[in-house]
This record gives C-alpha cells, structure tokens and sequence, in this order.
C-alpha cells in the first residue's frame, strides 16, 4: 500500500504514534509518505519505505496568519497525484483531517481515502473549541474511517463533537524492546542523582492540561523527608510557572530541567518514578513509554489513563488536582523498595503484553484494506 501520513512532527503523542506506525507499515513493504512542516522527531528518514515531503508555507504581507491548512492540503494533493498514494492518515484532527478532505475532493478520480485519528486535546480543548468545532467536526465526518485511541476518548468524541460518528478503538503501543530497563545507563545516571538518591521523572509539553505545578509541588511534599531528584523534560507554556514553584517551594536544586529530549529510553530507564498529573488525558502514551521502562506510574484518574495505569499495581492514581494524594503515593513509593520493585516488574509485564505493536498494526491494516478492498 502507499500511504501518506499527515502529522504534527513536535514532541507530543499524536507524532510519535504517526512516526512509530509509519516506520513499521514501511518494514512490511508498505510505502509511507510523511507530510509536515518538519520531519517528525520520533521518525528515522534513513528508514527503507520512508518518505519526508516538507510542506513549505509560503508568507504574504497580506496573510496575518499564513494559511497552513491550505498548504498541506496542497502538498497532500502533489504527493497522491505524484507518488499514488491510496490512503492519507491524519494524526490529529485540527489541521490534518480538513486538509486530508480537501485533497481528496480535489483529485476525487484518484479514489484516495482519508483516515483520521484522534488524539485527544484536537477534541477535548481544540477541537470542541468554537473557533474549530464546526469545521473539525465536518472533517471527522468527511473522513471514510475515523479511529480514537482510547474508549474514552470515543465517549469524549461522541458527547463534545460527533454524537453519530463510528468510532474504531485502536489503544496506542509502545516499543518494548526500545522503552526497557535494559537501557539503563549507569553513568547517565551518575549525572542526575548520587547512588542513594531516588530519580523521579515527567514528561509532557508543559501545557496547562499537564498540570505542571502539580508536578512540583507533589514531588517536594513526597520527599520533604528522603532524598530524591526529579527530572522536568520537555518544554512549554507552563514551564516558568513550574520554575517558580520550585523556586517558591525551595525544591529547585532538587530539580534538572532538561527541555525537550528526542531519544528519551535510555532516560527513562534510569528513573524510578513517573509522574503524570494530568487534568485529562485521552490515553497517556507518555505514561506507558514509562512503564515499559520499568516505572511504576503516579498520575490522575482523568481519560484513558485508568486503562493504562492499574491502579494499585502498576502504580496509584489520584484525583484532578489532588496534590497532597499524588504525594503520598509518590512517598509510599520512593521509601519502600520492595513495593517499588513489584510495581516496576507488573507495569513493565503490562505494557509489554497488553500494548506491544504487533495488534496495533494488524488493526491499523486492516482498516486500510477494508477501505481499499472494491
Ligand atoms: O498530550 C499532548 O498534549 C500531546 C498530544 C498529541 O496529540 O501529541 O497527546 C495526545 O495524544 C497522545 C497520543 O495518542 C495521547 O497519549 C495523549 O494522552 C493525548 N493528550 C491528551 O489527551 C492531553
């Protein structure tokens, strides 16, 4: 099959699964054709079967906001007229799915189908954002297979945009060979924390849904008595805010802020502890990239997280905002090594066994054959 993605290529979940994806379609012989901005940073262009096209965004004096979506959708065209591409999968609703629409209607001989998968926010804040929402919802609907990746998230979808619409549950996955505590590197390590320090992780793009200050301020009431350091990787929004409650809490020493990274395994296998505390979050990728590296996970009962993280065994979870639970949790964990070490194994088995690629492609397959079977 030939394929194009249409995805954002910056540090986020809806990137990393289109990049992820694409780079095995291409190993089973597929050809995929990414369509962004910039190349998405999860995604090897060295990769057999894998294809960048820029979409260059030219500026006007007249355009206060230069037109993306038309840019896209404009290239989205060239690359079916030009490569025979069967399928365009958007990742990402807001702009991907409209311009994927547009392509099609314009070269409608072709036959190319459009596959959309949601995300999470491009419904939840974006998406069901007024400015967006009729529009957003006429592409989802336009779209000839619409996938979610979490039951929540089609409730979510379902309730705030789409009552209609069918909706295919494909859960996200994580390369367990890739995010395993065998990538530990000891030195690395030695860099962040002393031998009897305990490291504690959180990944996100630092946007008010992630909750960032939660992050902090659980972190310094967890280890008010124990000696721990916690890693902030990624960048956003809300990343000053978080410095000034580390600085208000008198934690910032404790504390490396590492922007973001792009080959995070090898980090994340370091750590102890992951901690998510989220305001929603449709499925929580970051939190099982965590636990397929050995994490046991401190987060939120919000989306689809409860579907990732078992409560009480793979690690606990807290109500929104509840920041003197999230601390505890984070406490009992970092002080009791055995329960830490049990909570590692069974978050690593799940991931692992419930969330291993091979299913997810098959289900990702069997959508496109279905569309292109006559
Ligand atoms: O979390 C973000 O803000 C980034 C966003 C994205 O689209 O890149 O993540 C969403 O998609 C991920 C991959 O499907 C999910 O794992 C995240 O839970 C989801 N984020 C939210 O729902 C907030």
């Amino acid at each position: 099959m030939k394929i194009a993605m249409a995805c954002h290529p910056t540090h986020g979940g809806s990137g990393v699964v289109a990049a992820e994806l694409g780079m095995r379609l291409a190993a089973r012989g597929n050809e995929v054709h990414f369509v962004s901005y910039e190349r998405p940073f999860r995604l090897d262009p060295l990769t057999r079967g894998i294809h960048f096209h820029e979409v260059e965004v030219s500026s006007y004096p007249l355009f206060r906001y230069p037109p993306y979506a038309l840019a896209l959708a404009n290239e989205l065209l060239q690359v079916v007229k030009c490569e025979g591409v069967e399928i365009i999968h958007a990742h990402y609703a807001i702009p991907h799915s409209l311009a994927a629409v547009l392509a099609r209607s314009m070269i409608p001989e072709s036959g190319v189908k459009v596959v959309t998968t949601l995300h999470g926010t491009d419904i939840t804040l974006v998406g069901s954002d007024p400015s967006y929402a009729g529009i957003t919802r006429w592409a989802i609907e336009q779209s000839d297979r619409v996938t979610v990746v979490s039951d929540w998230l089609a409730s979510a979808t379902h309730e705030k945009l789409a009552p209609d619409q069918n909706l295919k549950t494909i859960p996200n996955a994580v390369d367990s060979k890739i995010f395993s505590p065998q990538q530990a590197n000891p030195q690395l390590r030695a860099r962040f924390a002393a031998p009897e320090e305990l490291l504690v992780a959180h990944v996100s793009n630092f946007r008010p849904v992630k909750r960032v200050q939660d992050v902090v301020s659980a972190f310094a009431r967890a280890t008010r008595d124990s000696s721990a350091r916690l890693l902030m990787i990624g960048q956003g929004p809300d990343l000053s805010l978080a410095q000034d409650q580390a600085r208000k809490l008198g934690v910032s020493e404790k504390i490396c802020w590492l922007g973001p990274i792009d080959d995070i395994a090898s980090l994340l296998a370091c750590c102890d502890l992951f901690l998510l505390p989220s305001e929603s979050e449709s499925f929580g990728l970051a939190a099982l990239e965590a636990m397929a590296s050995g994490l046991p996970v401190v987060s939120t009962l919000s989306g689809g997280i409860p579907d990732v993280v078992t409560a009480g065994e793979t690690g606990y979870l807290a109500e929104v905002g509840d920041v003197d639970s999230l601390a505890e949790h984070c406490r009992v964990l970092l002080t009791d090594a055995q329960l830490r070490a049990k909570m590692s194994e069974t978050a690593r088995l799940k991931a692992t066994e419930q969330f291993g690629w091979d299913q997810v492609l098959r289900e990702y397959e069997k959508t496109y054959e279905e569309l292109l079977s006559p």
